[in-house]
């Protein structure tokens, strides 16, 4: 056989590219090993529990990028038996009393590639769940990056039951325990005291990340808190309400999943999805649809099995489920439910069961009685819960002057199809703030701003272009760590150099998987501009614009 001499020679400079590329890759390979030595000896010679007062160690260990840690006596129901680390990381835990009947249980993941920054990381529901996917996001990102147990560990508020310690820890001290410990420890661990403190979570963890402003302002600089449990006592009495409204499963006007799911929620997107200009399945602005539920109902000449419509009764069930909840005195106990998040609402609020949260907080806390009966739940209970207002978490600052003073900047985020907290809150709260500490919008704006994504539902998922770094996992995958893309990369690009965002630009992927790529990209709004649609393709951001309400697009 005869090679060609172009042949010849290709083949003699892929050999000498591969001699080249393989001498390269071996040095790269050596100096990492030895920078590998070094980071390790320092991570298994740390003695932690000499830096945290009566501290105990129950990890000290060092994670090679790749690793798939997993996690044998994590609770069963926190749902997180293992965790890839992308990152080469020193991790340590350890167990911290915070009384003499209540401690936390602590971890940090201290990245070789530190940037200086620190993040701490906060909870969800009414749990006890260190965040593991949030620990990985961090230290991949070069923070180091702290969680916590929150005080108790799994899914029920049964550890707070006749221990007022635990839930102090679960409103607040859990967290700023972490804080301090989690600081001292980066420090002695590089040497070197954080630049700069950063805090993100959701739900139940944006809750924390307020309570964290309000209550010792010098701990963080940039706050990220999604989705926030704010106002928590009536956010628990509102979630509770549900019950008695929509029924056990077997009562005779129960709303089935199936209804709310086509019936109700394709009427609502036939009343409301064009309202923004676009039939995508998407209500930008759920605050201007008034959905209207008498048009599905039965007419008395309609065959009383049909399932393709309503009972006056189930109208009447529907429309107290879209109302504001008000108390005794005709005080607004909570806002409305936002129609649009029906088909992941009926499987927990409307599921024709006690919420199990409101549940465990009544049985466990307000009223320390195992028997107390969800069925039963009303007004007199929200009023009692609201008063004693346990650990004072409530989370409702009039004022985060101080927090504004050192510098500090908070991103919030709502999804409007939030199927858990009602994303009309957080514009309650938005302009609750505004009103206490009298400032405009733009003055607001210099330090709290706050971002309505349309389509996300609680803190995730959804059919909207919800994939914008608000948490480790698909949360955070396929997407740039740049300001535009990403709410913990804007903070920190406010936080440092003053560049504060006007718009975010979540992402969706197709099947929500970001090997099968982008599916379209959507630029959120600041409260209270409102997204609109201009013209052109919908799936482009640029076909859409921030706008006053009442403006025209076009
Ligand atoms: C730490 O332990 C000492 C002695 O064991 C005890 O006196 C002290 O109260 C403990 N401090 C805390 C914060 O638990
Ligand atoms: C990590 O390990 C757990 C438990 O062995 C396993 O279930 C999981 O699939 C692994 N994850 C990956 C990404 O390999
Ligand atoms: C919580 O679980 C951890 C193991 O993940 C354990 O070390 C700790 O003791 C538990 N804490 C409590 C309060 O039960
Ligand atoms: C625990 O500390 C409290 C004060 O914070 C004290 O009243 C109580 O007696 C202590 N209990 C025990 C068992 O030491
Ligand atoms: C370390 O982080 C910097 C910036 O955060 C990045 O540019 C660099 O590629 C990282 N290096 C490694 C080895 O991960
Ligand atoms: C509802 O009825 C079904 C069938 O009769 C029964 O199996 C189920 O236990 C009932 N559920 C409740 C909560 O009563
Ligand atoms: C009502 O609908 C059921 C089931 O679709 C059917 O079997 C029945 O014949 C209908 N009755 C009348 C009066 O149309
Ligand atoms: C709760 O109260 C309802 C209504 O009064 C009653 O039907 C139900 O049996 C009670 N449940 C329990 C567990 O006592
Ligand atoms: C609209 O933009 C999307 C996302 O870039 C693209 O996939 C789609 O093909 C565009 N549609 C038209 C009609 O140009
Ligand atoms: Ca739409």
């Amino acid at each position: 056989m005869a090679f060609s001499p172009r042949y010849l020679i290709a083949t003699l400079v892929a050999t000498c590219l591969y001699v080249i590329n393989t001498a390269t890759a071996d040095d790269f390979h050596r100096n990492r090993l030895s920078f590998a030595d070094d980071f390790q000896t320092n991570c298994l010679s740390l003695m932690p529990e000499l830096y945290i007062r009566n501290s105990t160690r129950t990890v000290l260990e060092y994670v090679p990028a790749g690793t798939n840690l997993t996690f044998p006596d994590n609770v069963a129901s926190c749902s997180r038996p293992s965790q890839v680390v992308s990152s080469d990381i020193c991790r340590l835990a350890l167990s911290i009393p915070t009384s003499n009947r209540s401690s936390i249980t602590f971890e940090a993941w201290l990245p070789r590639n530190w940037t200086g920054r620190f993040l701490g990381t906060g909870n969800g529901g009414i749990d006890g769940c260190i965040r593991y996917e949030d620990l990985a996001y961090g230290s991949s990102q070069g923070f180091a990056t702290v969680g916590s147990n929150n005080g108790h560990n799994g899914t029920t508020a049964i550890a707070m039951l006749n221990n007022y310690d635990v839930t102090i820890d679960f409103a607040w001290r859990s967290l700023h325990t972490m804080v301090t410990s989690g600081k001292t420890l980066t420090k002695e661990f590089y040497h070197k005291s954080p630049s700069k403190s950063y805090y993100i979570g959701c739900s139940l963890g944006g809750r924390q990340g307020i309570k964290a402003a309000e209550m010792f302002p010098h701990d963080f600089d940039g706050i990220v808190a999604g989705s926030p449990a704010l106002d928590f006592n009536n956010l628990y009495s509102w979630r509770a309400s549900f019950f008695p409204i929509t029924g056990s499963v077997n009562s005779s006007n129960f709303i089935t999943p199936s209804q709310w799911s086509t019936l109700i929620h394709d009427e609502i997107l036939k009343q409301c999805d064009g309202l923004d200009g676009v039939l995508d399945g998407i209500i930008e602005d759920p605050t201007i649809c008034d959905f209207r539920p008498e048009a599905i109902m039965c007419s008395s000449s309609t065959n009383a099995t049909a399932t393709n419509c309503l009972t006056p009764t189930q109208v009447e069930i529907v429309r107290r489920i879209f109302s504001p909840f008000y108390g005794e005195d005709g005080q607004l106990i909570y806002p409305a439910m936002q129609p649009g998040s029906e088909i992941y609402a009926v499987q927990k609020l409307y599921a024709g069961a006690p919420f199990s949260y409101s549940d465990d907080w009544f049985k466990y806390v307000v009223y320390s009685n195992p028997y107390w009966n969800a069925s039963n739940f009303n007004i007199k209970d929200a009023a009692a819960a609201e008063a004693l207002n346990p650990g004072d978490i409530r989370t409702w600052p009039s004022s985060l002057a101080t927090f504004q003073s050192t510098g500090g900047k908070i991103i919030s985020f709502h999804g409007q199809q939030d199927n858990q907290i009602t994303s009309f809150n957080t514009p309650r709260y938005y302009n609750y703030l505004l009103r206490g500490m009298q400032k405009t919008t733009s003055e607001l704006d210099e330090f709290f701003r706050f971002f309505r994504i349309s389509g996300m539902y609680h803190c995730n998922s959804g059919p909207g272009a919800w994939v914008v770094g608000q948490g480790g996992g698909a949360s955070a995958e396929g997407i740039p760590f740049a300001p535009q893309n990403n709410v913990l990369a804007a903070l920190v690009a406010w936080v440092e150099n003053g560049a504060a965002p006007d718009t975010i630009t979540g992402t969706k992927f197709k099947n929500d998987d970001p090997t099968q790529g982008i599916s379209f990209q959507r630029s959120h709004c600041r409260y209270p501009l409102r997204n609109s649609y201009l013209g052109g393709n919908f799936s482009l951001p640029e076909s859409w614009a921030c706008l006053p309400m009442g403006t025209l697009a076009h």
